[in-house]
């Protein structure tokens, strides 16, 4: 396990960026701070910055309390700070946030009261972020030092590349970094890395979206060269794992179909859907197959309890492995959940529940647009996924050679992803499998949606050698066939390589 301790504070990019990214990163703080100035007519103090993340495999499990395996990646968040007395009465302090691209993101300035900080998550506004990593910070700073903590006034300027509703978590490098700026201005000089991840999963939650802690974690966490292997039983810990050096070597592509898909629009129809669909089937399970008749212990589950919770508790005192439990689980689900979906009226009396219970325990957070629960499918996803995570790092940690048949091995676990993906949890979509298949003709081992789904971006595990041909056959069947600017067109395909978590920068 990696001690995390305190998040860097650079001296320098180079700390920051591999060095085939250095020279591009250069001129792009240099105009941040560039415009920085212009728009607030002084200079910043320091930039807060975390990266987005791809994941590898484990895929929709992370809110079932199940480990995953996410990298960062080069794209990030950067907020240019300045700490400033103006704006602070004896009532209120003020936040003034600015984007680099201020047509499509509108600036904004909140005169906040010193002890609550009020969100909408049924506005989709841009801000909201920030917002959700200042409310977590400050709940954080008030732990520490006690409630008549008094916030300062900060002016900020954001650069973001990671694309948005792109499965690269865009979402959680923003509010991790956000709610780095406002620890480091409130006096926080050493963040601990931990304590950061551990807020920013709870804070993104209040933007309207019940996700799990993998995208935080990898953002926060991350080492440069490492993949990381996240856990979030008994707490959260993060391994960082490097992969073997096979030949013919590996590249990771990420491909974007450019489908867009948004939590905050689709949220009750897909990603806080399948959050409430998987929470409900760890009850049904527990209630039909638990020795016990008590309900599941609370856990750290968006909605308080989980799949791996059921499996914690049905499995207490067995001397099975993990794999052997989570087979089982696999058949046992197969038995349990028979029917195709599970209406409310279907699924209370069985968790000893009225159907206003139910809702009030499982749809009343975030509403969800379902007359059908399927438990099955989900269930099956997740264990099966929760499997297929531990098969991969078993191949990674002990590899049984380093040939193209280790290769073959891994890229098989992340195509059988990619089916469970569009089978039973249904959320990929006909573009991201048109990536997918075009992919695996011209020579990708492994390739998968990444993140949450329903569009944004596809992962492939891709022999060097080919990663050209690749890049070549999604250009005639893919890329070609689309409305591209330009812009969207140079970002379509990226090689990715490991990169590092969040860091500071001082700058002024
Ligand atoms: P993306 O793709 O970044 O929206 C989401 C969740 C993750 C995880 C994945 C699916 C957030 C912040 N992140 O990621 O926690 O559940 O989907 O594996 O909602
Ligand atoms: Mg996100």
């Amino acid at each position: 396990m990696a001690e995390p301790g305190p998040v860097p504070v650079a001296q320098s990019l180079k700390e920051i960026y591999t060095e085939d990214a250095i020279s591009t990163q250069t001129g792009r703080w240099q105009r941040l701070l560039a415009q920085f100035k212009t728009n607030y007519g002084h200079d910043a103090h320091f930039v807060s910055r975390s990266p987005g993340r791809v994941n590898i495999i484990g895929e929709h499990i992370d809110y079932s309390l199940y480990s995953v395996l996410p990298m960062a990646i080069t794209t990030d968040v950067l907020l240019a700070v300045r700490v400033t007395e103006e704006g602070t009465t004896s009532d209120h302090y003020t936040i003034k946030v600015s984007n680099v691209q201020g047509d499509k993101f509108v600036a904004r300035e909140f005169q906040i009261p010193f002890d609550t900080v009020d969100i909408d998550s049924k506005v989709h506004e841009w801000t909201n972020y920030f917002k959700s990593g200042l409310r977590g910070a400050l709940e954080l700073l008030r732990v520490k030092r006690g409630n008549n903590v008094k916030p300062v006034s900060m002016e900020i300027l954001m650069d973001g590349t990671v694309p948005a509703g792109g499965g690269l978590s865009s979402s959680a490098a923003f509010v991790s970094a956000s709610a780095l700026a406002v620890m480091y201005a409130n006096g926080e000089k050493s963040v601990d890395k931990k304590e950061l991840t551990e807020l920013a999963i709870v804070s993104e939650r209040a933007v309207g979206v019940n996700s799990g802690g993998m995208d935080q974690s990898a953002s926060v966490l991350s080492i440069r060269g490492s993949a990381l292997f996240v856990s979030f039983v008994p707490g959260l810990t993060a391994q960082p794992i490097q992969f073997p050096k096979t030949t013919p070597e590996l590249s990771f592509l990420i491909a974007q179909s450019f489908v867009q898909s948004d939590k905050q629009v689709t949220g009750p129809v897909c990603y806080n859907l399948r959050v409430v669909e998987c929470s409900l089937a760890a009850a049904y399970l527990n209630a039909v197959l638990s020795k016990s008749t008590t309900p599941l212990p609370k856990d750290s589950g968006p909605l308080g309890i989980s799949l791996n919770g059921f499996h914690q508790k049905y499995f207490k005192d067995s001397t099975e492995s993990v794999e052997e439990q989570l087979a089982e689980l696999i058949e046992i689900t197969k038995s349990t959940l028979t029917q195709p979906g599970y209406t409310r009226e279907e699924i209370a009396p069985v968790i000893g529940m009225t159907v206003e219970e139910l809702n009030r325990q499982f749809t009343s957070t975030f509403p969800v647009r379902a007359s059908h629960f399927k438990l099955r499918e989900r269930a099956l996803h997740v264990f099966s996924e929760a499997l297929r995570v531990l098969q991969f790092m078993a191949l990674l940690s002990n590899p049984s050679s380093l040939d193209e048949s280790l290769n073959q091995k891994l890229g098989a676990l992340m195509n059988e992803t990619q089916d469970s993906c569009r089978e039973m949890y249904e959320c990929s979509c006909p573009e991201i499998d048109a990536l997918c298949s075009i992919a695996r003709k011209a020579g990708s081992y492994g390739s998968r949606l990444t993140g949450a789904g329903w569009g944004g971006c596809s992962v492939h595990l891709v022999p060097a050698d080919k990663v050209e041909a690749v890049k070549k056959a999604w250009e005639a069947e893919y890329y070609s066939t689309r409305t591209l600017t330009a812009e969207q067109k140079e970002a379509s395909v990226v090689v990715s390589k490991p990169g590092s978590g969040s860091a500071l920068l001082v700058v002024g």
